[in-house]
Parts: C-alpha cells; structure tokens; sequence
C-alpha cells in the first residue's frame, strides 16, 4: 500500500500511522492504562473503536472525544450490507447505539418471527436473506425531516421503511419487473413524495421464462415507489443497467449511472466501451406520461413508461468508464458520477439539464461541466459545504480533497490545480460521507471513510476480516485521520443527521400500527389485551392472550394438546422507559421483544408432549430469572 503516487498530496502524519500497527495497538494499551480505565479512551476501547495515541497527536481541530454520560452530536446510519440490517452509530463517539433489523431475522428482537414482522415483511418473509445497501433519511425542502429511513435490499429486490419515531421497519415493498434493487435515493424537494431506485440487473418483460438466453429481450427498469403508502407508483424501462443514482434539489431531476450501456452477460464485454453514461430523467415528464395513459404493463399493472434512447422522458450522456457512484453536490449545481475504471469523475451541470431536454444541446456531453482526473478507482463522493468535494479513490486506498469549481476553471483551459489533499486510508474505501452531506445543510466537520478492507488494522481474527471505517476530521484545511471503527460485512453507505432532526418515543403508543391487526384480532376474541390474561380455543388454534409487569407475566401457566397451533399474544403494560421485557418459549424457536406498552405475537405449533419453561430474556428487574411460566403439552 505504499507505493502510491502522492505527487499532488501534501504529506501529513497519517503516513506513520499505517506503517506502525502494533506499535498504534500498544499506544492504545498505554493510553487506557495511563487514564486508569476512565474517561474517553476506555469508552474508546471497550466500544471496539481504536483512538490512537498518534491520531491525539494529528492535530485534529476538532474534539472527537464524547465524554462519558454525553450524547453525540449526530446519529449515523449505517447500512449492514448482506447482513441485512441498519446499525446506527452516534457521531462522532462511533459508538454503537443499536441495530435495526430488517431483511433479516433477528435473533433478540423476533424480527422476521413475530407475527407483527411477518406482516410487514409480507410474501418476502421466506427470505432469510438480504443485502442492505443505501440508507437514506427522508426529507422537506432540501433538510432531512426525520420521519423515515428507506433502504434497498439488492438480494430480494425490495425496499423498505424504518419508521424513525421508534427505529424499526414497519413497510416493505417487493418491486415488480425488476431485480436487485441497488441504488437508492429521495425526491428531496419540495420533500420526499417519492423513493427513487434503480434494478441493477437486465432482466426478461415479464420474467416469466419466455425469453432466457436471448440478451436482447432483456432491460431494466428505474422505480419510483410512493414514500407514505410504500407503493410502486411507477417505472422507467431503459437502455443498458442502472448501478447508483441521486435525485436534485430542485425536484425536477434524478441521474442514474451504467456501467453495463451494452447489456451485456458476461463481465469481459461489460468492460469493454470506453464509454458508458449517465441517464437523467425528467420526473415532470413521466408523470405526464403515466397520467396520458402512455405507459406498458409487465408483472401486475405498475405502469411502465419507455425511457430507452431517443424517448422524451429521459436523456443519455456518455461518460468514461463503467461509472459507479452518483452523488449531488449539495449546492445543488452538480451530479457527479464516479469514473471508476476512469480516474476521472463526471461534474453534470443540473443547470443545463432544462436545455438538454428541450433539444438545444449540440451534444448531451455539453451539460458536462469539468471532467477531473482525480486518482483511480473512483466511487463515491461527498462534501463539505464549503465548495469541496471528497472523493473515493478504491485502487489507491485514499480520499482525494478536491475544490469543485476549481475543476470547471481547470477543464476550461485555466493553469489551476484542483486537487487540495490525498489522505491514505486503510484500505480500498467504497463509499465515504459527510455530516448531513446529503442535504443542503452538509456542515463540513466530519467525514467517514468506509473502507472494504482492515487487514492490520486489527487484532487478527482468522480469514474473515472487519472492514474499517475510518473517521477523519475534514472541519479544517487539511483532512486529519482521527478514528478506526471496525465494522461488519458490509457498510455500503451511511447517511449522518443531527441529533435534532430525530425524534424519538420513549414507549410504544398503544394505537401504534405496527401491532393494530394482533389487537383486531385479540378484540374479535373478546379480550382486551391490557387487562385480561385468557386462552381462547378455536379448534386446534389457541390463542393465548397473556400481559407482563415487571417481573411477572399474567400468566404462570397454560394447557395445549399436542398438535395445536399455539398463538402467544404478549402485552407489556410496563409504562417505564427502558422497561423491556422479552417473551421465549423454550425449544420451539420462538422469542421476541415487548418495549414498554408494546403488543407482539408469535404463533408455533405444539408439536412435542411435556412441560416447556418460557420466560422473559431482557433483563429487566431484580426477579428477571424468576419472570417466567410453563406451557403444558399433553400427549395428542
Ligand atoms: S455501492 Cu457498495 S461501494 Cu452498493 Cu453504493 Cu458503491
Ligand atoms: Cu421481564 Cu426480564
């Protein structure tokens, strides 16, 4: 890693640091035991995150170090990649504040075994399985409004909605005549009407098995999914795949980048143009055209408008070279999409996108505004408000600081380098982000770096690594490296918001609709869930309706015949914040959280006579151990 060419970088003390792995790891050591466990460096350690004794020494301006019992400035959201959950982080402690699960199932929470997760995850529940990518706050006007988070799932082509009033998932939409759902991003003007995602992958219309090994018979699609009622609303069909996108601060605007323009199947003829593009679309000209009924139909009846080469709705501009990331300038002038097989990026002016779609463009490649040479292996970039973009350098594992307009001047003929600082880091960084960097009130003081590979940047732990994701100080001139956090497979992305912009309950609300249809249900059955604790049988069904209190559950027992479906609807009436209990049934595979004043409900069949113990697994007061009760099972 240290051959790379630093010519247009200054040289800055993060060099000794990647030279010096155990001689950082023993810093670290020392630092602890000179603090006598105290303070920040221990909340540092036993967190999981490494601040060095050097990175102290970097002359960082900023104080990274939140004191124990204070809150961080920012939540950061962090995507689990094929982990299929959200983390969220507080910024800049990089401490781990929760996980969110969401194409997964989850082992604390009950996600994916609860009969409230299953109804949310829908047909989609069979999948154990997903592939979290892009995480996004929604927005009003341009600020993140802090009422939801959407993410793609790439494995099982859906997307889904964490509600950020109680940070779990409560939608999730499977997308029609598409296949992983990879790139994702809001409308963020005048606010978030829409989700807006690309289907990576060229595919038959419909998929039905009709066309198989005839590539030309394949295409994708971009969707944009309503954000309140989680429905496709509609689909743009286009040339070649769809990797990232971005949408505008104008609301007029999206841009998707593809690095397949041939449609090709196999990886060699993929590489092969020099060229790729960008494609923009108009959102007020699809619109029209789903409502002029000017539309197909593939899988079900979501309208599909033909966005291909020459249609009105979209515009496709040529870029070098298998583009990947796509990211708006948060001043709003520009998407810049990443060259990665090219060290350049791509600055599209969204100025002149009005003119480019009204045909008054010589040439598409006219609303290119500076196509800068940066490093290799570009992916992703982010900002700090002040007029400079960071970009992602893969191949040669830094982050290139670079002035924006600077570049224009420079790819207008002007004698002026545009490249400000290249700071390593460790190693092959994906994608990296800035506070609030996706809106317009990026703020310039943080800047994560997330980082594919740790190799020594951690104790060792057999072949599968950690990833690393680097925290650098970016609030003066020059970028300083502050923070290693490692991190598992795989943040793809991360979105940063101030803490004030998230607001959050502190107990479930009981008309909460996460568990309406169970209290339908429980109120079709004659019980009111909050006072009574009462077995309904139904045939084979039982349906046992019980409450918790710290420490008792309302029921100590209960009698089922083997065979019997078994439905265990659990009330917390706890009011106190942080009182969560938890309900497990003992060899039946069944456990799930109650939040204060939570319902939650799993159903499992009896299947074995005897005695089995369930009990409560969140620890939750003094006679926690003792919270529990016997579900008997007499022999069929
Ligand atoms: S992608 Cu993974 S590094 Cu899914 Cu946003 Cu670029
Ligand atoms: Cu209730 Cu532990």
């Amino acid at each position: 890693m240290n051959d790379k060419t630093r010519d247009k970088s200054p040289k800055t003390p993060e060099t000794d640091i990647q030279d010096s792995g155990r001689r950082r790891f023993l810093g670290v050591t020392a630092t602890v035991g000179a603090l006598g466990m105290a303070g920040a460096g221990s909340a540092g350690l036993l967190l999981g995150g490494t601040r060095t004794a050097e990175a102290r020494n970097s002359g960082s301006t900023q104080d990274y170090n939140v004191p124990l019992g204070e809150l961080d400035e920012y939540y950061g959201f962090w995507s689990g990649g094929h982990s299929g959950e959200v983390r969220v982080f507080g910024v800049p402690s990089m401490r781990e504040i929760m996980r969110i699960p969401i194409f997964n199932h989850c082992s604390a929470s009950g996600w994916g075994t609860t009969n409230e997760s299953k109804r949310i995850m829908g047909d989609s529940h069979r999948f154990p399985n997903g592939d979290a990518h892009h995480p996004h706050v929604s927005y009003t006007d341009g600020s993140h409004d802090g009422k939801y988070l959407f993410i793609n799932d790439k494995a099982n082509t859906r997307v889904a909605r964490i509600r950020l009033d109680i940070f779990k998932c409560d939608k999730m939409t499977t997308v029609p005549n598409a296949q992983a759902i990879h790139g994702l991003r809001l409308q963020k003007v005048p606010k978030t009407n829409y989700v807006f995602c690309n289907s990576e992958y060229i595919t038959p219309k419909p998929n039905d098995g009709r066309h198989l090994d005839n590539p030309e018979e394949y295409w994708t699609v971009w969707s944009a999914i309503d954000a309140e009622t989680m429905e496709v609303a509609w689909q743009v069909l286009v040339d070649g795949n769809l990797d990232n996108m971005d949408a505008d601060y104008t609301g007029k605007y999206a841009a998707s980048t593809c690095y397949n323009s041939e449609r090709a199947v196999h990886q060699a003829d993929m590489m092969a143009p020099e060229r790729d593009w960008v494609v923009i679309f108009n959102i007020e000209r699809i619109e029209e055209a789903v409502r002029n009924g000017d539309y197909m139909t593939f899988e079900g009846d979501t309208p599909v408008v033909d966005g291909r080469k020459g249609s009105a709705v979209t515009r496709y501009v040529p870029i070098p070279k298998s583009p990947h990331g796509l990211n708006t300038s948060t001043d709003g002038k520009y998407f810049i999409a990443a060259g990665k097989l090219s060290p350049t990026v791509s600055m599209i002016e969204i100025d002149r996108l009005d003119a480019l779609f009204a045909d008054e463009l010589d040439d598409p490649r006219d609303v290119i505004a500076a196509e800068p040479e940066l490093g290799l292996g570009p992916l992703h970039t982010t900002y700090d408000g002040r007029g400079n973009a960071y970009t992602t350098l893969y191949l040669d594992s830094q982050i290139v600081k670079w002035d924006m307009e600077k570049a224009v001047r420079n790819w207008q003929g002007e004698d002026v380098d545009y490249i400000i600082q290249k700071l390593d880091v460790h190693y092959q960084p994906g994608h990296n982000h800035a506070t609030l960097a996706e809106s317009k009130d990026a703020d310039g003081k943080w800047l994560f770096s997330l980082n594919k590979h740790s190799k020594d940047r951690f104790l060792p732990v057999g072949p599968l690594h950690a990833e690393n994701d680097q925290m650098i100080d970016i609030s003066g001139e020059e970028m300083k490296l502050v923070h290693d956090t490692p991190t598992f497979a795989e943040p793809h992305d991360a979105v940063i918001v101030r803490r004030d912009q998230i607001n959050t309950s502190q107990i479930y609300s009981r008309d909460d609709p996460t568990f309406a249809e169970t209290i339908a249900m429980a109120e079709a059955d004659g019980v009111d869930v909050e006072r009574d604790n009462k077995i309904i049988r139904d045939g084979n069904k039982v349906r046992v309706y019980m409450t918790s209190v710290a420490p008792t559950f309302g029921m100590e027992e209960f009698k089922v015949k083997q065979g019997d479906e078994v439905t265990v609807v659990v009330t917390n009436l706890d009011r106190v914040e942080d009182l969560t209990h938890g309900f497990c049934m003992t060899d039946h595979g069944i456990s799930f959280e109650l939040s204060p004043q939570q319902t939650a409900s799993a159903t499992f069949v009896a299947d074995k006579p005897g005695v089995y113990w369930y009990y409560c697994n969140w620890f939750c007061h003094a006679l926690h151990m003792e919270m529990g009760g016997r579900m008997l099972v007499e022999p069929a």
